[in-house]
């Protein structure tokens, strides 16, 4: 075998822990989405059809129903365009994954296939055929729907981790007794945030980091709104000045931050960042990052700069099918990344470092931080 195929070989079979994603335990009911409707109304590819049929005005394309959302979107991006972006070219993999026709002129045999399905061994499938042992959901008890479940005693399914994430939380009242109330309640495995510049939390989030020993994920250098017609798709991108990161990871050397940025110009000053401060762990190639050119990119400089010690890849994953093509993806990236940087080296690595490689990177580095 090749030592490309030695190391596809052992980034295949490595369990993931995905450290964050937008999925909901099937103990979530309809806040668990899943299916070809859910697929295809996925907010990348609403913009990607705004952007392909300049003609539909976002009001009128949300005004239709989800399944008229999701022909609009087929017909425009798979039927009369080859699905190249990598959010269409998603949706194919997990069709082929599901023996389904990615090249189908409707959604018939689609919609039927995932009619058939029960949603738990949905679940098991989706989990298996993604190699994902265990994810971090994003939780925001200011979601009334989320709540009242929450409230109502709900137990997730144990693979399904809660983050406490703050964005809107963080403005109440009293945030401490909030922290307190919900870390009892959802037994977090991080506190999480996503900001534009960087910036200080409030005191009560990192004591409640150290009380708890949870670490804090800061997602940096989005946008909100940019384009407000699009609704959830309407986010934008900044290069942000990361001088504030170096100053919260030095003045809380106790505190673990997992970090992610939006901007690719941030990925290198991230890494730089993170050869400062061991308590700084970048993780994934989140959202506008997350395509197959910029993950290989990212990968080989995070390994050139910082080794095997960081998390390579979240999935970000909205649609519990998304693990699939997500994982997928990011497998073969981070198998290339892999791959060029083993063969710089005079000795090749045995099966067994490879293996010890693959596993830390996909899961074991996530699982250290996350407790899993
Ligand atoms: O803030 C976030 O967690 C982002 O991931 C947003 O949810 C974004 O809309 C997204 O889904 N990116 O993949
Ligand atoms: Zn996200």
């Amino acid at each position: 075998m090749t030592l490309a195929e030695r190391v596809a070989r052992a980034v295949d079979a490595a369990p993931v822990i995905d450290l964050h994603t937008h999925l909901f335990a099937p103990q979530f009911g309809a806040m668990n989405l899943w299916g070809v409707d859910e697929l295809l109304t996925y907010h990348y590819l609403v913009a990607e059809t705004l952007r392909a049929e300049p003609k539909l005005a976002p009001e009128a394309f949300f005004a239709r129903d989800k399944a008229a959302q999701a022909d609009l979107v087929w017909d425009a991006l798979f039927v009369r365009r080859s699905p190249l972006s990598e959010a269409a070219a998603g949706v194919a993999t997990v069709l082929a994954a599901f023996g389904l026709d990615p090249a189908a002129r409707d959604l018939r045999e689609a919609r039927a296939f995932f009619a058939a399905r029960r949603v738990e061994q949905h679940v098991e499938d989706v989990l298996r055929l993604a190699g994902v042992s265990a994810l971090a959901m994003t939780n925001d008890p200011t979601d009334p729907e989320e709540r009242a479940l929450w409230e109502a005693g709900l137990a997730p399914d144990p693979r399904f981790h809660a983050a406490l994430r703050l964005d809107r939380l963080i403005a109440a009242q009293d945030l401490k007794a909030e922290l307190t109330r919900w870390i009892a309640r959802m037994r977090p495995r991080y506190l999480a945030i996503s900001v534009n510049e960087v910036s200080a939390p409030p005191r009560a989030v990192l004591d409640a980091c150290r009380e708890h020993d949870l670490p804090f994920a800061m997602m940096i250098g989005v946008r909100r709104a940019v384009n407000p017609r699009l609704g959830v798709a309407g986010d934008g991108v900044s290069a942000v000045d990361l001088t504030p990161l170096e100053r919260l990871a030095a003045e809380n050397p106790d505190v673990r931050f997992l970090v992610t940025t939006l901007a690719r110009e941030n990925t290198h000053t991230l890494c730089v960042v993170a050869r400062k401060f061991a308590n700084v762990l970048p993780f994934g190639c989140w959202w506008f990052m997350n395509n197959p050119s910029l993950i290989e990119e990212t990968t080989m400089m995070r390994l050139e700069m910082l080794g095997p010690t960081f998390v390579p890849q979240h999935s970000d994953a909205r649609v519990l099918d998304q693990l699939i093509y997500k994982w997928r993806h990011s497998r073969r990236s981070i198998a290339s990344a892999l791959t060029r940087r083993y063969g710089a080296m005079p000795v090749p690595p045995t099966d067994a470092q490879i293996e010890r490689d693959a596993r830390a990177l996909l899961g074991g580095i996530a699982g250290e931080w996350l407790k899993a």
